[in-house]
């Protein structure tokens, strides 16, 4: 099997024309998106759907968004992350080894007894994990403690939280809602990755979130007025430059993307929610994924 090429953090840092740095990372996360359907395969465990509809956002914030120093994960004034659809750990979990965190080759620990990699991330355990999630529903609380913290400590770093609509069925996260008007702290972002795909259904059978943007206007947040396309680099750093000219807080954002992004049969199907990849699906999926990075590799 052909070696993959990721791209360099020096190489991907280092560019400062904005279009090709799309490029780029448009590539890296579909670099990322094929790491995690090889790892979920050989572990024959993991979440592959909601994993892959967060690559391209987690890479763009990881490599072009945040104030970050991996070398020194504690560092007071980085910029914060919080992955609230905690499953999603897979892709989280690429972004932060290549990103610099933890060495890459731990990422074929996945999910085993004793790794600092489990299933859903563990704060106390791993590297530029911000907060243990896994539970829906308690990440934008939390972002929303940081990013109060920053307003007590008089620090100017950034709180960025991502949920999908599970967190959102969760009556905590309409809490946090509330709280966080009430409080309007600055810089606290809400990224939404709004696949309409949950564990064993579409969203809207599950639990109807329409009219998504008006409820979090009534509920007083400054939201984007229009949805980006969360698998598009240029649209995602269009929704980021949306972001950074913000006042009012908070500020919350919907991505529109799909769960099992990139594997044709695997799209917007629940199944392939936590489904175990197993070899026919594997083999049948991933030639998919590699023609897509293929593509992209010819743009760089
Ligand atoms: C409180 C709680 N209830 C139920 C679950 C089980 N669960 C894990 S993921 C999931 C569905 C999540 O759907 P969504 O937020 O749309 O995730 P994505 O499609 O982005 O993977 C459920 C019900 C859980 N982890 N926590």
């Amino acid at each position: 099997m052909k070696t993959l090429r990721s791209l360099t953090l020096q190489e991907i840092l280092s560019e400062t024309n904005l279009s090709k740095k799309a490029v780029m990372l448009q590539y890296q996360a579909q670099y990322f998106r094929l790491k995690a359907f090889d790892i979920l395969h050989e572990k024959g465990t993991g979440h592959w759907g909601g994993a892959s509809s967060a690559a391209e956002v987690l890479t763009t914030l990881y490599y072009h968004v945040m104030n970050i120093t991996p070398d020194n994960p504690a560092w007071p004034d980085r910029d914060r992350f919080v992955l609230s659809k905690g499953h999603a750990s897979v892709m989280l979990y690429s972004v932060l080894a290549y990103r610099g965190y933890f060495p890459t080759d731990e990422l074929s620990t996945f999910r085993q007894l004793n790794s600092r990699l489990q299933g859903h991330p563990c704060m106390n355990e791993t590297p530029g994990v911000e907060m243990s999630t896994g539970a829906l529903g308690h990440g934008l609380s939390v972002a929303l403690g940081m990013a109060l913290a920053a307003r007590v400590q008089k620090k100017s770093f950034w709180s960025y939280v991502m949920f999908g609509e599970g967190c959102l069925d969760e009556g905590q996260t309409w809490e946090a809602i509330m709280a966080a008007a009430k409080f309007r702290p600055e810089r606290l972002v809400a990224l939404i990755d709004y696949n309409g795909v949950q564990l064993d259904g579409p969203s809207n059978e599950i639990m109807p979130l329409e009219p998504l943007a008006e409820k979090f206007r009534a509920f007083r947040w400054n939201i984007a007025p229009k949805a980006y396309d969360g698998h598009n680099i240029p649209d995602i750093f269009d929704s980021f430059d949306w972001i950074k000219q913000q006042s009012t807080w908070p500020v919350a954002v919907i991505y529109r993307t799909h769960k099992g992004k990139g594997v044709s049969f695997m799209e917007d199907n629940h199944q392939w929610h936590g489904a175990p990849i197993g070899d026919d699906d594997y083999a049948k999926g991933r030639p998919e994924l590699l023609a897509t990075l293929n593509e992209l590799e010819a743009k760089l």
